[in-house]
């Protein structure tokens, strides 16, 4: 092959950049997926080895061999993405039969074509494979658009395969490779439409790291509830500024120092721990709750009534204080308190209605703890047994 033909130099350059870009990613933590920068790195050498190599049996076989293990990382890849089981031994065994080929057809039959449908046809099976396995969990848009492009590039191969086997009288030899007109197919194909896959990849990956660092700062990490920043983004995205009536409840472990004091800060989380996995298992779906700090918790109900809020902050409270904590190495009971507010009694802001619900929780603990209080902007402070007045009045 001439020097001058450049455009031969482009594949190698263009993924080894990509395949470093995506290493890069990789220790940054932005993609948790190595193999897209190996599948890369493997594509780079693949043409390197089949334009340049001068032994022509062996950089058929090399060749080969390097395309479909890119084939497999891609696949690993687009399976570590869409989190989806990796089907590693299938696929290894796929791998192992397609090499076992690979030598028959390279050393045995010696068959150039022979051996471009097989990396041609195993690369767009494994790949296509892949590309199946996950299609279904892709919903955001620009991981449809990664499998749009990845079945490009399968497809390149499929077509490529059909026409270069049975439409077109081909060399069988292997040293003919390098000048062959597929060789320049490949490669004009390579740096034209296959190059949509890395950069969808590329914005996948870099999309779905996003998503997961702002996960990470709406979330409590002892609870897996929402932390402040949490409750608060999440009424905002999914009511704007029209955030419906409902009712508030704080929830206050009752004398929590005391746990931590006696039994230790790795028992206190625990505690923490199991009243977070009480609300969300109680709080139906529909309801917004939030870890607010220390051991206390808000919970916003939307459309609910200050009646079933009291209902619901009871049955919290009542199960909560028959726990049993001995696997947690505490024999005693942990009891909780409730403020409740809503803002159908004033019609206030939902900051407000929580302010209001904190100071009903401090009445309830001032009236001997373990009980609901509700409250409301008229200074009532209200103990459980007698929230049926407040909400007949409401
Ligand atoms: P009260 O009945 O009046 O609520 O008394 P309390 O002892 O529970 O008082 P308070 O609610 O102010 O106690 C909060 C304690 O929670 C203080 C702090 O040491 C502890 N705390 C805050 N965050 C954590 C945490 O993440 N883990 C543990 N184990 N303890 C925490
Ligand atoms: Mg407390
Ligand atoms: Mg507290």
């Amino acid at each position: 092959m001439s020097d001058s033909n450049i455009i031969f130099y482009i594949p190698p350059i263009l993924f080894s950049i990509v395949a470093l870009a995506f290493f890069l990613l990789w220790r940054l933590k932005v993609t948790p997926a190595w193999q897209w920068a190996a599948g890369f790195a493997q594509t780079a050498a693949g043409f390197v080895v089949s334009t340049f190599l001068t032994e022509p049996h062996l950089a058929a076989f090399a060749s080969g061999l390097i395309f479909i293990g890119a084939a497999y990382c891609y696949g690993s890849g687009l399976m570590a993405h869409f989190r989806v089981p990796r089907l590693r031994a299938p696929r290894l065994i796929f791998v192992a039969l397609y090499s076992i080929t690979l030598v028959y057809v390279v050393y045995w039959a010696e068959s150039l074509v022979a051996q471009l449908f097989l990396t041609d046809a195993g690369f767009a099976v494994l790949l296509g494979w892949s590309v199946c396995v996950v299609a279904r969990k892709a919903s955001r848009p620009i991981d449809k658009a990664l499998i749009v492009t990845t079945s490009i590039v399968v497809l390149d191969s499929v077509i490529r395969t059909l026409f270069f086997t049975f439409f077109t009288n081909s060399s069988d030899n292997f040293s003919d490779f390098a000048t062959s007109l597929y060789n320049l197919e490949v490669t004009v194909t390579t740096i034209t439409v296959c190059m949509f896959f890395p950069f969808t990849a590329l914005g996948a990956s870099a999309s779905a790291a996003i998503e997961r660092h702002r996960a990470a700062a709406e979330t409590d990490e002892l609870t897996g509830l929402l932390n402040r920043r949490g409750f608060w983004d999440t009424l905002g995205s999914d009511f704007g500024s029209e955030i419906p009536q409902g009712s508030v409840i704080v929830f206050d472990i009752d004398h929590f120092k005391r746990v931590n004091d006696t039994y230790g800060h790795a028992v206190g989380d625990q505690v923490i721990q199991g009243l977070g996995g009480e609300l969300s298992r109680r709080i139906e779906s529909g309801g917004y709750v939030a870890r607010f700090g220390g051991e206390e918790f808000v919970a916003f109900l939307p459309h609910v009534p200050l009646e079933e809020a009291v209902a619901v902050a009871e049955g919290v409270r009542s199960s909560f204080a028959v726990r049993k904590w001995n696997k947690q190495g505490l024999d005693r009971a942990v009891t909780l308190s409730c403020g409740i507010s809503s803002t159908w009694i004033d019609g206030l802001g939902l900051d407000r209605i929580i302010e209001q619900a904190d100071e009903a929780l401090y009445a309830a603990k001032a009236a001997g703890r373990n009980q609901v209080a509700v409250g409301s902007g008229r200074g009532l402070q209200v103990p459980m047994a007698d929230h049926r007045k407040l909400a007949e009045r409401a």
